[in-house]
């Protein structure tokens, strides 16, 4: 079905064996059409190269005309810094991971949604509050999006989703830690995730993707077309839920345009079926439009009702409301990405081999009543190939669609799509480049703000199969980093990754490099709570080692500097409610100590600046050695001291 000749050198180095990537071509069919018995309607290819005749997407013609660039290097000497940093969202691990690009080096974890032992994330009383005292077991985290203003990353957040438990949490950038986490009402499983652009963030905006009863309390269990779902706005600055408006159908992705107008939402079950071939039954699904300015105006005048104990705002947006508009699109559509010019978004039609180009203007005119029919913010629909899921930008008018069942990345023009569409006889699609393999999101550097720079692309590719050597039955990811800054797209880089990354944001340093800081303040937020109780207790942290009893509760202070624990050894009564309160006093960049209490199931990282604290029950009576876990001194060993629990 596809000549794989065609294939660059890149592609068809060690390992990506045509044969084997048509195999993988075609069971990702048979997963997606073949289950449901039904044929993937609208897929039908005109030609070798997707929709485009003569296309300059026979990639490797068009590396023989540019044949002069050189495929930039992933290469980063010792001791040199990556240009950029990308936040990798975690998937069903629950975290974010910093990686440095080009190097593809992992620079750190930063758990959001997961327990982690290593930093005492849902160990530590500072972490559970943010967490929640009964926090869940994890997470699955899609889209970290950072903040914005007017439409340039800011470097103050990044504010990522939970599917899994139908959360929202922030990552404060200074400290690379999450800070916020919060339960969205009246929803069920937050999928699609973007900031308010403009004038800035301000909202974060989040889609219940699945559809439930309202409330959901037991009522109407069998009855589905009482199901419903609501888009909602987060206040970035309070994490307070603003306001919800309820819709027809399900929400998939969701993306805001760059002027602070509206934000847009993808929906694949149109149909309200509750099993696969009954979401795959219209031609079309939608995209809905939320205006934001009638939104806030509605809230303001109370026309909203709140359901159960919840007291958001509720509006009703769906068909014939004044405050949404939905916009057919084939079909069963996902990924909905703004184009850094802020002019276009794209709604990429997963199983049409189209994407829809929207015009935002275009919604300002629906919304005006100067256009009739919400298909006319449809500018262009250009053909790209199997399975579109995603769409990047260099911020040089082209666009670049991850092609899920082709395993392939279409670079296409979006000016010339648009001409296609108004019947010129021209070429959208530039190049298609094969991935390796089944990409989900790509993502350009800077390429979800105005300042797009076209360097790198990162696809996000599901499977690795043959990439690498066997790690059992569980696979890596593969996330592919290409060179995107010439005429050619070039494959630099295979990275292995623990599942599953969904989505990526790639940063300039120049956003974090002078912001994040290399120690805490001590008036630092995130342990405030912590330092206020030591003060109600008569103590500074900074220089007392007490022990303080009250009642069953006993209450540890101590400091660290490298090498000792203020305190060699403390006290306790078996029974008693045990709160430890560690301090660094070390200022040395990099020196964090760790306190971990064997057999207590205790470990806590404290870096420098920070005071750190987990309370627990003294269950066990007898000597508790306790030791520092981080490596901080050569008498790092000897950084110990004896938890004496008395029967
Ligand atoms: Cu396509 Cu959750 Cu953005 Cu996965 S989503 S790929
Ligand atoms: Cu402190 Cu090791
Ligand atoms: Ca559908």
């Amino acid at each position: 079905m596809h000549d794989e000749s065609k294939n660059k050198p890149e592609a068809n180095a060690e390992g990506a064996d045509p044969a084997r990537r048509n195999f993988m071509k075609n069971s990702a069919l048979a997963g997606l059409a073949g289950a449901a018995g039904l044929a993937l309607a609208g897929c039908g290819r005109k030609g070798e190269h997707g929709g485009a005749e003569g296309a300059a997407g026979h990639d490797g013609e068009g590396q023989r005309k540019h044949g002069e660039h050189e495929a930039a290097s992933d290469h980063v000497p010792p001791g040199q810094l990556d240009e950029y940093y990308g936040f990798w969202s975690g998937g069903q691990s629950g975290e974010v991971r910093l990686v440095g690009v080009p190097s593809m080096r992992e620079l750190m974890r930063i758990p959001v949604f997961n327990p982690d032992f290593t930093i005492g994330w849902g160990v530590t009383n500072e972490s559970k509050r943010v967490l929640g005292p009964n926090f869940p077991p994890g997470g699955d985290c899609h889209h970290p999006h950072m903040s914005q203003t007017d439409g340039h990353y800011d470097g103050r957040y990044i504010f990522i989703n939970d599917k899994a438990h139908t959360r929202v949490a922030r990552i404060r950038c200074d400290v690379m830690r999450t800070d916020r986490i919060i339960d969205v009402p009246n929803v069920q499983a937050i999928h699609g995730l973007r900031v308010q652009r403009a004038p800035r963030t301000g909202y974060v905006f989040a889609n219940g993707e699945f559809m439930i009863p309202a409330p959901n309390d037991g009522r109407d269990l069998e009855d589905p077309k009482k199901y419903q779902t609501m888009f909602s706005a987060i206040d970035g600055d309070t994490m307070e839920v603003a306001w919800q408006v309820l819709v027809d159908g399900n929400l998939d992705n969701t993306e805001a345009d760059y002027a602070g107008k509206y934000a847009i939402s993808t929906c694949y079950n149109s149909e309200g079926g509750l099993d696969l071939p009954g979401t795959m039954q219209a031609e079309r699904d939608w995209a809905v439009v939320f205006n934001i300015a009638r939104i806030e105006e509605a809230v303001k005048q109370g026309k909203f009702k709140t359901i159960g104990d919840s007291k958001v705002p509720v509006l009703d947006g769906r068909h014939g409301s004044a405050l949404t508009l939905y916009i057919p699109i084939p079909k069963n559509p996902h990924g909905i990405n703004a184009s850094p010019d802020g002019k276009y978004v794209v709604a990429n039609g997963k199983l049409s081999p189209t994407v829809s180009v929207i015009e935002w203007s275009r919604i300002d005119d629906c919304f005006a009543g100067k256009l009739k029919d919400p298909r006319d913010t449809v500018v262009a629909e250009p053909e790209l190939g199997l399975g579109p899921l995603h769409t990047a930008y260099d911020g040089r008018g082209n666009a670049y669609t991850t092609l899920f069942i082709d395993s392939q990345i279409a670079k296409w023009n979006i000016a010339d799509a648009i001409a296609a569409h108004n019947g010129k006889k021209v070429n959208y699609l530039r190049q298609k480049i094969d991935v390796a393999y089944q990409p989900g999101h790509c993502h350009t550097s800077m390429g979800e703000s105005h300042d797009a720079d076209g360097k790198w692309l990162v696809s996000l590719n599901k499977f690795s199969k043959d990439r690498f050597l066997p790690t059992g039955p569980l696979h890596p990811d593969n996330d592919q980093l290409i060179d995107i800054s010439g005429e050619t797209m070039k494959l630099v880089a295979d990275g292995p990754v623990y599942a599953e990354p969904h989505d990526v944001i790639l940063l300039h340093r120049r956003l974090l490099i002078d912001k994040v800081k290399k120690s805490w303040e001590r008036d630092d937020p995130f342990f405030a709570e912590t330092v206020a109780m030591a003060k109600k207790h008569g103590v500074n942290v900074l220089s007392d080692s007490k022990v303080i009893r009250e009642g069953r509760k006993v209450f540890v202070y101590m400091t660290s500097a490298a090498p000792i624990f203020s305190l060699g050894s403390f006290k306790v009564k078996k029974g008693d409610e045990v709160t430890v309160v560690v301090t660094n006093i070390d200022a040395v960049e990099d020196v964090s100590h760790g306190f971990c209490i064997v057999n207590y199931g205790i470990n806590m990282e404290i870096s420098p600046g920070a005071t750190a604290s987990a309370t627990f029950t003294a269950d066990k009576a007898g000597v508790f050695w306790y030791y520092c876990t981080f490596f901080c001194h050569a008498m790092h060993m000897e950084m110990s001291g004896r938890m004496l629990v008395e029967a």
